[in-house]
């Protein structure tokens, strides 16, 4: 099984900033806060790969490359991740079970996998919300660490709880998107994570704190 991640704010930042000095100085700011950050197309486009590294010496840091491909993609993308020192990758359970376990496997100990049921935004109704319970199955047949699952819609994270057991819950929406991160962990997320509302505040280490706060109370 992968490393576990810090498990201490429950909070993740999101940080889909493309400026590279203004993404250094929010991850600066909230490092302390924040269990992890997350890193998507839009900063590592923008900055360049080396930024996983930069970011992997601050915080551990979840590289969320949706990845949805054939397993020797899979692995290829994985392994560049993992090497510059992501502690978690974010993998598509859609792709199907011989990706999910090419995923896990070139992962190993060395990085968490973690694989996207429900998406939060509107459209994930359309597609992820009515396969949302079979990707949760898949993920767990594939030993995947944990689940992306929608914080705009907490009964869903209820219901793919049912279905994953122990296995963490990371659950994005939280912000901008309208979601609650209270009501997220309520419903049984182990994570939340934040990205707007914290990197585009004036303060985002005072709003990051604040996320804190709340997930603090709702423990
Ligand atoms: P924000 O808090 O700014 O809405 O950012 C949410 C982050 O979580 C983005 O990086 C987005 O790509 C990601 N995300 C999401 O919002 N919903 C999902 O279902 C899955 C995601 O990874």
């Amino acid at each position: 099984m992968a490393i576990a991640m810090r498990k201490e704010s429950r909070l993740i930042l999101a940080l889909d900033e493309t400026d590279r000095q203004r993404a250094l100085a929010v991850a600066d700011a909230v490092a302390s806060t924040v269990d992890a950050i997350k890193i998507n197309w839009p900063l590592v486009l923008a900055a360049g790969p080396d930024m996983i590294n930069e970011l992997a010496g601050r915080a551990d840091v979840i590289c969320d490359f949706k990845i949805a491909d054939i397993p020797n993609t899979v692995h290829l993308i994985v392994d560049q991740a993992v090497g510059r020192g992501a502690k978690g990758v974010i993998v598509h359970a859609f792709s199907g079970s011989d990706s999910l376990s090419e995923a896990v496997r070139t992962a190993g100990d060395r990085a968490a996998i973690y694989a996207v049921t429900e998406m939060s935004h509107p459209g994930g109704r359309e597609f992820t919300a009515p396969n949302a319970e079979a990707l949760a199955r898949v993920g767990v047949a594939c030993n995947v660490k944990g689940f992306i699952a929608p914080a705009t819609r907490p009964e869903r994270i209820a219901a793919i709880r049912q279905i994953i057991g122990g296995r963490e819950i990371l659950s994005p929406g939280v912000g901008v998107q309208g979601g609650s991160a209270a009501a997220a962990i309520r419903a049984g997320a182990d994570y939340v994570i934040v990205g707007r509302a914290i990197y585009q505040a004036s303060d985002p280490a005072a709003a990051a704190a604040r996320f804190a706060a709340d997930i603090r109370a709702a423990l």
